[in-house]
């Protein structure tokens, strides 16, 4: 039995960060490399090659399962990973599944957990999953109430920055200055807005709920151990995970752990953890790469480098990297201090 741990393994023998690998100690293994893994979300699916949300939801619903030791129910918002995974008559997944609406989710989980606990069963536990457009735009009173009840339910979002599963609309989750089919790369602003858009991470500490935690499918092992970890609990937790997107994103297939690695080391994605309302780990960074970095390697954000270099587009994106990187205290061991009055005013620009 694995006791999967956030403890950072260095696995020499792929010469990567690589998890599942058989070689470690039977107790540091992954979920996924245990023989024993429910393989929730199974092959046949129609997800695009590289799709980090379907990376995503089978390490996540594979954990939560072995968590509840095989005791769980998944409600999931319509969007990609319900539409790939569920053609009509056939399925992917392997566990009791419900598909609720795009915006009800959480209501749906909700139900669906008072159901288990009239009936005596709150050994069965309830994993509810959306999308960014699910969770943080339609589905986000449903979501606040669930909060604010403090519903037994893990709710996760996957979050690709956009509506992709409808062509690639513009959600509360997109990042200023990308490019999707409704902030279109034309005009003297192109691109999404600055100064819109929701942290719903944030908004989830303020509701001071058990649990809320970041993560990305570039630490595979880092986002096992936050299931794990949340699954310990009781009451309404959240775990928000980046998931990149080739499609919507513009990039190539084979880079979706790289856009993921390099958005968490630019600062532009922090991943950390809170408790009841507080933020009490956050994933260090060794060397901080700059945002260019990450932007060029999407299609989305194309336009902030030809014709012409967009130094100032790309100087605020890299102010919100760098406070991000002040708040979450992502370059040391320092307790968070608060933010510096010139970088908020270069944000607020
Ligand atoms: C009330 C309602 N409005 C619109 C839709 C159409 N719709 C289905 S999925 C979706 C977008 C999903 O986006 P997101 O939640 O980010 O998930 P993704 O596909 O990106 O994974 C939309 C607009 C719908 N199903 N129901
Ligand atoms: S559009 Fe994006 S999220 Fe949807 S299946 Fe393709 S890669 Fe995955
Ligand atoms: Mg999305």
């Amino acid at each position: 039995m694995t006791t999967i741990s956030n403890e950072k393994l260095k696995f020499y023998q792929v010469g990567s960060f690589a998890v599942g690998n058989r070689l470690v100690p039977v107790e540091l293994r992954s979920f996924q490399s245990d023989e024993e893994r429910a393989n929730a979300l199974t092959s046949g699916h129609r997800a695009c090659q590289g799709c980090g949300e379907a990376l995503g939801a089978r390490y996540v619903v594979d954990a939560a399962i072995a968590s509840a030791e095989g005791k769980l129910m998944a409600v999931n918002a319509t969007g990609c990973l319900e539409v790939f995974s569920t053609p009509y008559p056939e399925t992917s997944w392997q566990l009791p599944w419900l598909h609720s609406l795009f915006g009800n989710a959480p209501a749906v989980a909700t139900g669906v957990q008072a159901a288990l606990k009239a009936k005596g069963r709150e050994d069965i536990r309830v994993l509810a999953q959306g999308g960014d457009g699910g969770t943080v735009d339609i589905g986000f009173a449903c979501l606040s109430g669930m909060f604010e009840r403090n519903d037994d339910v893990l709710y996760v979002c996957y979050d690709n920055e956009a509506y992709m599963n409808t062509g690639v609309q513009r959600s509360g989750a997109t990042p200023p200055a990308a490019r999707t089919a409704t902030t279109q790369a034309v005009g003297e602003h192109p691109g999404n807005v600055f100064g819109q858009g929701k942290d719903v991470p944030r908004i989830a500490m303020a509701h001071e709920i058990p649990y809320v935690a970041t993560a990305t499918v570039a630490d595979l092992r880092d986002l096992e151990y936050k299931v794990k970890r949340a699954m310990s609990m009781r009451g309404a937790r959240y775990l928000h995970v980046m998931v990149p997107c080739p499609l919507g994103w513009g990039s190539a297939s084979q880079d979706t752990i790289k856009l993921a690695r390099l958005a968490a080391e630019s600062g532009l994605f922090p991943v950390f953890e809170a408790e009841h309302g507080e933020v009490v780990a956050s994933t260090k960074i060794r060397r901080q790469v700059q945002v260019e970095e990450y932007l060029k390697l999407q299609r989305r954000f194309a336009h902030l480098f030809k014709p012409q270099r967009d130094e100032d587009v790309i100087g605020r994106l890299q102010a919100m990297a760098d406070r991000n990187i002040v708040r979450y205290g992502l370059l040391d061991d320092s307790t968070i201090p608060a933010y510096p009055a010139s970088t908020t005013a270069l944000m607020e620009n």
